[in-house]
């Protein structure tokens, strides 16, 4: 529970200003938690290093404070200029490692308060911003990073960035307090058309995706946009998903993981009018007493998809046209060398857990720095990979030998289950985590593999995310395996979600340690060679042969 009522500091902060510049100015190691709640919408989170917080007491008697600084990359593509800023600045005022996150962006931890300013103020120099990648507001907006040169791609990739520019918050106060070092103070209103002075009742997030690829898992979101085209490719509509979301907390069974509705479609000029109208019927009926209440989901789930629809098309001021039928999703992580169909190419890296750094013989961030210096764009999945883009036919060698030169070998010998997989931070920077994630997940994953060889099935594509509690931030919820926090190791195992990310897994155990989950799904993988049906996977299988059981 946040310690402060956000509502009030948001109310009171004048456009997001609050203290933080007065404060900024203070050579205390932390931020007051009004503060500290208005700096999120800036792109900052304060944390502490929880592995040392003991000797951090006893020694000088506070935590180990230090600032996560999130990087906005909409549909994921991150300049060449500012990867290597990025990069820099890992090294200088940071913990050495980059993290590409599961909506696309880029972090930054273990940054010092003393250095938070230049930090933002580089990342803003490289033309980059970490505004609205974290609070109360519309989040870094989700495209496919496949940087395809089709024209669907295309129009997603500019839907999104118009979606990105519609819902920036409008306060001069992110560039006073990062570029200027100082804050205006002003009796003029705050112009902040769509949020007003209190932005959302909390976090919305919106993807945009071509049809048939979910890449970005599509009914996670608050707002899902799909275009529609005719046969010979002619833009008809957007169909509109709302009220998706995974947060949960334990022992709270008002809280929920939620699958998006099929709200409806809208004519091609009028989606940023839709979109628009859901964001405003959202900031004035959302829940503003609860913060564990306040996300769109459960608007939606306790008026009624009808009540909203209506809502939403008042405040439009036009109807929404009915869901028009989509192509089945998939989900198709690309790793190595694909055609973009303009001439050039895209190299799919495998980046466990998102983690960018050097690793003994392992050197993934030197090997990303040498090609972001040579001019290459980096573009970040939502699983958690990054891509080199725009890569001529020709240079193609050159990029391999970078990377080869770096230890950094071919994508496509990463097996199909580490592919996949996905794990949140946790420790030991996560606040908020009950039990280890990213860095006990390669061994888990070992583990896993090991069981499939055993069970006949080397080589099985599993989908295995893993989070250290029930928020949810690497999705588990939508996994064949999801394996969730409970308290330091405990785990839920959750079963049955489906490749394409369309189904919500269920929970199937409760309080299992780390080392028992490989040999919990031990019998289900022998069962699953032994009955599945052709093509099916192993979520589908578990969807009909445990889930089911489970419900019973
Ligand atoms: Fe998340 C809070 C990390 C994607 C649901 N998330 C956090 C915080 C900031 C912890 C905190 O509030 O103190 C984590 C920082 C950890 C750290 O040390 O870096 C954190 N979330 C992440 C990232 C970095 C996980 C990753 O492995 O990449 C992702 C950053 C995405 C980005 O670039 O914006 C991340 N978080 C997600 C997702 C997945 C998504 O958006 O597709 C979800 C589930 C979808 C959803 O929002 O429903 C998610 N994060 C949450 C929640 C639960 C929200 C809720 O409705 O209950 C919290 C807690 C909160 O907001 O109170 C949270
Ligand atoms: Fe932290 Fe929980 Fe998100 Fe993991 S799922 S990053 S532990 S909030």
């Amino acid at each position: 529970m946040s310690k402060v009522d956000v509502e009030k500091v948001k109310a009171a902060s004048l456009g997001l200003r609050g203290s933080i510049v007065s404060e900024i100015a203070q050579t205390t190691p932390r931020f007051s938690d009004e503060a500290v709640s208005l700096l999120k919408f800036h792109g900052t989170y304060q944390q502490e290093d929880r592995d040392v917080r003991k000797a951090a007491r006893e020694s000088r008697g506070e935590k180990a404070w230090s600032f996560m600084v999130r990087v906005k990359a909409t549909g994921g593509r991150i300049a060449a200029p500012l990867w290597s800023a990025l990069d820099d600045l890992a090294d200088i005022h940071g913990n050495g490692t980059l993290r590409v996150t599961t909506r696309q962006g880029v972090q930054l931890h273990g940054v010092r308060k003393e250095h938070l300013r230049p930090v933002i103020a580089d990342v803003i120099a490289h033309l980059g911003s970490t505004l609205a990648t974290c609070g109360d507001v519309v989040r870094n907006v989700m495209a496919p990073p496949w940087p395809f040169a089709h024209p669907a791609y295309e129009l997603v990739r500019d839907t999104a960035r118009a979606l990105s520019d519609e819902f920036a918050p409008r306060s001069g106060a992110y560039l006073e307090i990062w570029q200027d070092g100082e804050t205006v103070h002003t009796e003029e209103p705050i112009d902040e058309p769509i949020y007003g002075e209190t932005y959302l009742p909390r976090k919305f997030k919106i993807a945009v995706t071509v049809p048939g690829d979910n890449s970005i898992d599509l009914y996670t979101n608050d707002v899902g946009v799909v275009p529609v085209f005719s046969d010979d490719g002619v833009l008809l509509a957007y169909d509109i998903t709302a009220g998706g979301g995974l947060g949960r907390t334990h022992g709270k069974t008002t809280t929920y993981p939620r699958l998006a509705d099929h709200l409806g479609s809208v004519e091609p000029e009028r989606l940023l009018d839709a979109v628009r109208a859901i964001v405003l019927v959202q900031r004035d009926y959302g829940d503003r007493t609860d913060r564990r209440h306040a996300r769109l989901k459960y608007l939606i789930a306790d008026r009624g998809l009808d009540w909203f629809r209506a809502e939403v098309e008042r405040v439009a001021g036009f109807a929404l046209g009915p869901w028009r039928e989509l192509p089945a999703w998939e989900d198709v992580p690309r790793f190595g060398w694909h055609a973009q169909g303009d001439g050039r190419w895209f190299l799919g890296l495998h980046v466990p857990s998102g983690r960018v750094r050097d690793d003994g013989a392992l050197r993934m961030k030197s090997a990303l720095r040498a090609l972001s210096d040579r001019g290459y764009d980096l573009v970040a999945t939502p699983g958690q990979q990054l891509l080199i883009a725009d890569v001529a036919a020709d240079a193609r060698d050159g990029v391999d030998a970078i990377l080869r030169a770096h230890g950094v070998g071919a994508p496509e010998s990463i097996s199909p289950v580490r592919r996949h997989a996905l794990a949140c931070p946790a420790m030991p920077t996560c606040g908020l985590a009950l039990a280890e994630s990213e860095r006990v997940i390669p061994e888990l994953l070992g583990a896993i593999e090991a069981e499939l060889a055993t069970a006949g099935l080397p080589g099985e594509s599993i989908t295995v995310r893993m989070t250290g509690c029930p928020n949810g931030c690497a999705r588990p919820y939508m996994a064949e395996v999801g394996i969730v926090g409970q308290s330091a190791d405990r785990y839920q195992v959750y079963l049955g979600g489906e490749p394409a990310s369309t189904r919500l897994a269920t929970l199937w155990r409760s309080g299992v340690r780390l080392a028992e989950i490989p040999p919990l799904l031990a019998p289900l993988f022998a069962a699953f060679a032994a009955s599945r049906r052709s093509g099916e996977s192993f979520g589908g299988w578990c969807a009909r042969e445990v889930v089911a059981e489970v419900l019973a």
